[in-house]
């Protein structure tokens, strides 16, 4: 078989939607960056793209309140989602975020796979495992990154990966956890090789 690379850096930033109703036609396949605020969704992002600035990526938490939807090709779409679970804002504007990521997954039928970014020094929060515990009920492919992975020794990298993965095991899945990050380049292969299989499988 002649596998095709895709090349990312041809992306198209598509919308920023404040609503589901903005996103285009729920057709082709969409994949969705998900995570607590500052988690690193849009760097990852940019990694993939190669393009520094291309995802929005804050030092501030809670900056991202929209879905921003990027086109990598026609009919196949990188939705960086809002985060969650962050200090210092209202209750009331942190309740939008939550819906707006509520509604996005519960509408949009194209959501093939899900990202969680989650960082590797404080992975699964209460959110991240309700999260997964969703995502495992429907037919969507779930892929866990450990974001900033640099921030640890590579024995504390492995500590926390296995971690994880005990907690992880009360769900009865199978499920992948790489670590990650944007400066050590670490786990970005990992991410491409799970993105291309997601995007051209039927
Ligand atoms: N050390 C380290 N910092 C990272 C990494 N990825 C992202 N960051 C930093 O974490 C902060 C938040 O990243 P961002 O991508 O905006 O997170 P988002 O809110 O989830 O989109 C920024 O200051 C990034 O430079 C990483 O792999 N290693
Ligand atoms: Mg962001």
């Amino acid at each position: 078989m002649i596998s095709k690379k895709i090349n990312y850096q041809i992306t198209k930033f598509i919308i920023s939607a404040i609503n589901v109703n903005q996103l285009p036609k729920d057709t082709g396949v969409e994949i969705a960056f998900i995570g607590r605020s500052n988690s690193g969704k849009s760097s990852a992002l940019n990694s993939l793209i190669q393009k520094k600035n291309f995802a929005r990526t804050s030092k501030t938490a809670g900056k991202t309140k929209f879905i921003n939807l990027f086109e990598v090709k026609n009919g196949i779409r990188i939705a960086d989602l809002p985060g969650y679970g962050y200090a210092n804002i209202s209750k009331k504007i942190k309740s939008n975020f939550i819906n707006l990521i509520n509604e996005y997954l519960q509408k949009r039928k194209c959501i093939k796979g899900i990202v969680i970014m989650m960082d590797i020094r404080n992975p699964l929060n209460i959110i991240d495992l309700q999260l997964i515990k969703w995502i495992l009920k429907k037919n969507i492919h779930l892929l866990i990154l450990l974001t900033k992975a640099d921030k640890l020794s590579f024995n504390d990298q492995k500590k926390q990966l296995f971690e994880v993965y005990n907690k992880l095991s009360i769900f009865k899945n199978i499920i992948e956890v790489e670590c990650f990050s944007i400066f050590k380049n670490i786990g970005i292969n990992k991410l491409r090789m799970k993105l291309k299989i997601w995007f051209t499988e039927s």
